[in-house]
C-alpha cells in the first residue's frame, strides 16, 4: 500500500453515502491468537469481508470510532484484520469481499510501496493470492479508492490490514503484536492542522492492550507487525531482546544465529515486522513500548474523546487521582504492559537469553551518591533540563543543562541517585537501557509491582533510585512522564558505563546526543545542545568512538558521516549499549537511519581532512568534523 502522504485537503470531498444508516457491527480486537478459515482436505480456506464497523479501541465502554475492519464471512469483524497463519508449503484458498460502498486497493505480502494491488469494487469478490513458499512474517492491507488512489481522508483505513505468519515446521509458539494507527486532522479543511491520533496493539491503546503475564526465565516470542504508515521504534524496559527477523512485509529475512543481535530498541518500518525473542530475568512490571512520544501519549484518550488539549500545557490531572491512575491516563496507545512473577524454586534452573553478555557479580561496596535535579528556567513554556549536584553545594534552581549532564558510571558498581523534582509537575525518570530492577525503572504509577508502584515524584519531592549497571555501554536517561512536553523542553541526558579499570577519554571518545533544543520558544533537533551547526575535533590515525543517541520526541534521524569523496565507513561496535556480535564488527558504510530511543557506538580511525557528521530530522545538524 501506498505510504500516506499529505494531501490538498480540499480534494477530500466525498463521504459515504450508505454505510452511515445501517447499524454497524461492532469490530473485536484481535489478539493475534487465532488463525482466520478452516482446512478442508488439506486447503486452508479463508473467506473474508471488508465493511464499516464500529471500534472501541480503549475500553470497551469507552469512546467509539466508525472505520472499516474486515472479519471472516460470518463473523464479526476484527482489528486488526483475521490472521492468516498457515505451515510452509501449505494449499490456502483466501479470498475477499468488498462489502464497502467503495472500490478498495487491496495489497498481499506486497509491502509499502506496493506496485501490485488488487482493485474490488463495491460487493465483488476477488482471490487473495497467499505465497506460502517461504516462511516469515508478513502484512496484507485494503485501503478505500476515490479519485483515482487511496483515499487520504480515510484515516479508519488503516484497521483493515492485518498480518499473515507462514510457519517453519515445528516453529515454536508465539505472540503476534500488530501495531495499527487511526489518524485524523482535527480541521480537514485547515492545511497542517494537527491530528487526532488514535494507536493501537492488536486493536487496543493501553491502558487496555493485552496485559502479558510472565513468569523469571520464560521464552518469550514475539512477532512484531507494524500496518500503519508511521515507523514505530519498539522499546523494552529493564531487558534486552534478541533480533530474530526483519521483513518488509513482503520478504521477511529470517536471521541465521551470525546475524542475530541484541537491542532494547528496535524500529520497524511501515508495513514491516520483525521478530524477538526475550527472556524476563527480573520480577515485576515492565513495558514494551513505542518511543515517538505521541505514540505513547495520554493525549490518545483526550484525542478519542474528541477534547483537543493543548500539548504545550502540562497535561491535566484529576483531583485524587492515584499514582496508578497516573499511569493509566498519562499514557495510551502503543504500550504494552508485561508482570514477571517469580518463578517457583522447584522450578528449577532460570533460563538466560543464549548468546547475551552475562553481568559480572556486582560488588559490595558502598554505591556512589549522586543528585539528580528537574529544574526549570521562567519562560512562555519554561526551558527543562537535569543538574548535578556534584558536592555539598546545591544548584541554583534554575540551573541546567542541555542535554542532561553525562553520567559516567562504572559496570558493577553501585549508584544511588536521588531525583529531585522543581519542575512545575510530576515527573519520573527512566534508566533507558540499563537492566535494574522494576520499581526503579522509572514509569510512575507502574514500575514496581501491585502493593509497591514506583510513585509520582510530585514538585519538590524526590525519589531514591538504586541499581549497579550491568555492562558497559551508551545508554539515556530521559524523563518518562508527559514525555510530549518534558522531552521537548529538555529532560534528557546521557549515560555511559565504563569497564573495571576503564577511564573516560574524551579525546576519542565522544557523545553525540539528538534532542530537542528550544531556541527563542521554537524547538528544533540539537546535537549536543547545539542546534544546526557544531563542530569536532578528532586526532587523526587513532580509534575513535562515537556515541550516536536519538532521543528526539517523535523523530527518526538519517545519520551519515560524509568526506569530500562521498560517505565513509564505520564499524558498528554497539546497538543501545550491547556490543555487536563479532562477526557483525564490520566496516560498513556510514549511514544508518536511527529512531528516537536508538542509541548506536560506531568507531572509526580517521585520516586528516575536513568530515561531515549529517544527522537529518525534523531540524538538520550539520557537524564538521576537523581531524588532524
Ligand atoms: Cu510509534
Amino acid at each position: 500500500m501506498p505510504v500516506l502522504v499529505p494531501v490538498v485537503t480540499a480534494m477530500l470531498c466525498c463521504t459515504s453515502p450508505r454505510s452511515e444508516r445501517a447499524p454497524l457491527a461492532a469490530a473485536l480486537p484481535n489478539d493475534n491468537r487465532t488463525p482466520a478459515g478452516v482446512t478442508i482436505a488439506g486447503v486452508r480456506r479463508i473467506r473474508l469481508v471488508v465493511q464499516r464497523a464500529l471500534w472501541h479501541p480503549d475500553a470497551d465502554n469507552g469512546p467509539s470510532l466508525q472505520t472499516e475492519a474486515v472479519g471472516e464471512e460470518g463473523k464479526a469483524p476484527m482489528i486488526p484484520a483475521p490472521l492468516i497463519r498457515v505451515p510452509v508449503g501449505a494449499t490456502v484458498d483466501a479470498s475477499i469481499r468488498n462489502a464497502l460502498p467503495d472500490t478498495i486497493i487491496f495489497s498481499v505480502q506486497c509491502g509499502e510501496n506496493c506496485q501490485d494491488s488488487i482493485y474490488i469494487a463495491p460487493g465483488a469478490t476477488r482471490p487473495m493470492p497467499v505465497r506460502t513458499t517461504a516462511a516469515g512474517t508478513f502484512t496484507y492491507s485494503s485501503a478505500l479508492f476515490r479519485h483515482g488512489a487511496v483515499w487520504l481522508g480515510s484515516a479508519a483505513a488503516s484497521q483493515s490490514a492485518g498480518a499473515i505468519v507462514v510457519d517453519a515446521p515445528n516453529a515454536p509458539p508465539d505472540r503476534i503484536f500488530v501495531v495499527s494507527e487511526w489518524i485524523q486532522q482535527w480541521d480537514t479543511t485547515k492545511a497542517g492542522d494537527d491530528d487526532r491520533l488514535i494507536m493501537t496493539i492488536n486493536g487496543k491503546m493501553w491502558p487496555h492492550t493485552e496485559r502479558i503475564h510472565a513468569v523469571v526465565g520464560d521464552t518469550l516470542r514475539w512477532r512484531v507487525v507494524n500496518i500503519s504508515g508511521d515507523t514505530h521504534p519498539m522499546h523494552l524496559h529493564g531487558f534486552y531482546f534478541r533480533v530474530d527477523s526483519r521483513g518488509n512485509g513482503a520478504v521477511d529475512s529470517i536471521y541465521t544465529p551470525d546475524q542475530r543481535r541484541m537491542a532494547v530498541t528496535e524500529e520497524v518500518a511501515p508495513f514491516g515486522t520483525f521478530s524477538l525473542q526475550w527472556i524476563p530475568e527480573r520480577v515485576g512490571n515492565w513495558i514494551f513500548h513505542c518511543h515517538k512520544a505521541f505514540h505513547m501519549s495520554g493525549f490518545q484518550h483526550a484525542d478519542l474523546a474528541e477534547e483537543r488539549l493543548d500539548y504545550t500545557l502540562p497535561a491535566p490531572h484529576r483531583p485524587g487521582a492515584t499514582d496508578a491512575d497516573h499511569a493509566a491516563t498519562m499514557m495510551a496507545g502503543l504500550i504494552l504492559g508485561i508482570d514477571v512473577a517469580a518463578r517457583k524454586p522447584v522450578d528449577g534452573v532460570v533460563a538466560t537469553l543464549a548468546g547475551a553478555p552475562r553481568a559480572d557479580g556486582t560488588r559490595s561496596m558502598a554505591p556512589r551518591k549522586l543528585r539528580l535535579l528537574a529544574q526549570r528556567k521562567p519562560g512562555k513554556y519554561g526551558l527543562h533540563g537535569y543538574a548535578l549536584q556534584r558536592g555539598d553545594s546545591v544548584p541554583a534552581l534554575d540551573s541546567l543543562e542541555i542535554p542532561g549532564p553525562p553520567l559516567v558510571f562504572t559496570r558493577g558498581e553501585p549508584v544511588e541517585i536521588t531525583v529531585v523534582n522543581h519542575l512545575d509537575a510530576y515527573t519520573g525518570v527512566h534508566w533507558h537501557g540499563i537492566e535494574l530492577d522494576s520499581y526503579y525503572d522509572g514509569v510512575a504509577g507502574w514500575s514496581g509491582s501491585t502493593g509497591h508502584l514506583a510513585p509520582r515524584i510530585a514538585p519538590n519531592d524526590s525519589f531514591v533510585v538504586r541499581f549497579t549497571p550491568p555492562r558497559a555501554g551508551s545508554f539515556m536517561y530521559h524523563s518518562h512522564s508527559e514525555e510530549v512536553r518534558q522531552l521537548a523542553l529538555g529532560l534528557y541526558g546521557p549515560i555511559v558505563v565504563l569497564d573495571s579499570g576503564q577511564k573516560w577519554d574524551p579525546a576519542t571518545d565522544h557523545l553525540v546526543v539528538l534532542g530537542f533544543v528550544l531556541v527563542n520558544d521554537n524547538p528544533y533537533a540539537g546535537v549536543n545542545g547545539a542546534v544546526a551547526n557544531y563542530g569536532m575535533r578528532l586526532s587523526a590515525g587513532k580509534t575513535h568512538r562515537l556515541r550516536l543517541m536519538n532521543i528526539l520526541v517523535d523523530n527518526d534521524a538519517s545519520v551519515s558521516l560524509v568526506g569530500d569523496s562521498g560517505p565513509l565507513t564505520w564499524k558498528v561496535v554497539a546497538k543501545d549499549g550491547a556490543d555487536t556480535p563479532v562477526a557483525q564488527r564490520i566496516e560498513r558504510a556510514a549511514k544508518v537511519t536511527l529512531g528516537p530511543g536508538e542509541t548506536m557506538d560506531v568507531e572509526l580511525t580517521p585520516k586528516p581532512g575536513q568530515y561531515q557528521l549529517q544527522m537529518l530530522s525534523f531540524s538538520n545538524v550539520l557537524i564538521t568534523i576537523n581531524v588532524r
